[in-house]
């Protein structure tokens, strides 16, 4: 069986390592030394000065929208995970959905205007695959009518726009470390501000908005994480190198073999690297796409419509909105297996099963 994507594990012994103090300790959760000492790993890796470890990318969301005060309507995209919208309702707000671009994938810019009303608060746009939305021009709009900008940037860790990272950018990025991403740590999210004073107030909300036993600066949720999942963390971050390289090797294959297949991959930011995140392919139609999808699953390999139905379409707490770019791709776009354990035969497997399809 040929999953979409496997977790990369360490070597056992190595997460032992660390476990092991945590034994000698016995501090499990709340702020502990290794979620520190991620944190302090993380944004050097990353080259950021402010960033929070959470429970999770959709939590990590819904901290972004509390503690930036949004109200009112949130423009969004229509083209990602479920948690970008739902984070937005669970708040209390309302997703204004704007169309993407069919080339980058992303939000459309251009569309995000027309999308504003007196009530809009803020954009909400998902890198989606890891590639950088236009952040200059969704600035330039949120300048220009005062709007807040947050980037879902689940897929994108490691990414750097024009030099530096790319959850530098907007009022707030978030990540999601869950198991299915590149980098992980079991379950677990990532808050990221520039603004020292916006950071504080998440780390307040994070546990419960605690300013000491007996006081509370915030409102609060629990989104805190715990040693064991830092200890994933920091156990996995020593392979990154590895793993990128081998998801670099991975996916130029892909291109190799798929060359000749009627469609395309996403365009990517020309100022951005690349983390390799997903493998997605964008058919012709939805009809070589599904007979792609099920020639694969025949031979138990499952690729997997990320993401399909179109959020404006399928969710039973918003009315249904036509989005005639997004409504397309969606229908027509699969995510092949991308993972480190994934061998070059198998993406030849994979690749020779879809030029068959496509050629008969
Ligand atoms: N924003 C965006 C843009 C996101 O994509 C996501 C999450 C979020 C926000 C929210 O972040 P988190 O709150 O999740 O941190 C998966 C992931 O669960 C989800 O994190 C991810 N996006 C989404 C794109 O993919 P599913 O429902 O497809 O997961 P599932 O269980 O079908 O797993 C996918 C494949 O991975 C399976 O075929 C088998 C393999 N797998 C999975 C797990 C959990 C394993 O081999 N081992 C495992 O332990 O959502």
């Amino acid at each position: 069986m040929i999953p979409v994507t496997e977790p990369f594990l360490p070597p056992r012994e190595e997460y032992i390592d660390y476990i092991h103090g945590i034994w000698e300790r016995n501090w499990l959760t709340n702020n502990g030394p290794l979620v520190n000492r991620l944190e302090l790993s993380l944004k050097e890796y990353l080259g950021l000065n402010h960033l929070l470890f959470v429970s999770n990318g959709t939590l990590a969301l819904q901290l972004a929208i509390k503690s930036l005060g949004l109200k009112g309507e949130i423009i969004t995209t229509p083209f990602s995970f479920v948690a970008t919208t739902s984070s937005i309702v669970w708040e209390g707000c309302t997703p204004v959905f704007a169309d993407i671009d069919p080339k980058s994938l992303n939000i459309d810019a251009s569309k995000i205007e027309a999308a504003i009303t007196e009530n809009t608060s803020a954009i909400l746009a998902t890198h989606v695959y890891g590639n950088p939305c236009d952040v200059e021009a969704i600035q330039k709009i949120a300048d220009k009518h005062g709007l807040k900008v947050i980037y879902d940037g689940a897929h994108a860790f490691g990414v750097e726009l024009r030099g530096k990272s790319v959850f530098d950018y907007g009022n707030i990025s978030i990540c999601s470390l869950h198991a299915t991403k590149l980098y992980h740590s079991i379950e677990g999210g990532l808050v990221i501000t520039g603004d020292p004073a916006l950071l504080r107030k998440m780390a307040y909300m994070r546990n419960f908005g605690f300013d000491g036993p007996e006081s509370f600066a915030e409102m609060g949720i629990n989104a805190k994480n715990s040693e064991f999942h830092a200890a994933m963390g920091l156990a996995n971050l020593k392979y990154l190198p590895d793993i990128h390289e081998k998801r670099k090797l991975l996916t130029e294959h892909y291109h190799k073999m798929l060359k000749n297949v009627k469609g395309y991959t996403p365009q990517w930011h020309p100022q951005a690297t690349m983390n390799y995140a997903y493998y997605p392919f964008v058919f012709e139609s939805e009809k070589l796409a599904m007979k792609c999808f099920e020639a694969l699953k025949r031979i138990e390999v499952f690729a997997r419509r990320y993401f399909y139905p179109s959020l404006s379409s399928v969710l039973p707490y918003l009315p249904a909105k036509e989005m005639p770019v997004t409504d397309d791709i969606a229908k027509r776009v699969l995510c092949l297996p991308l993972y480190y354990d994934l061998s070059l035969e198998e993406v030849d497997l994979i690749s020779r099963v879809i030029l068959r399809v496509q050629n008969n």
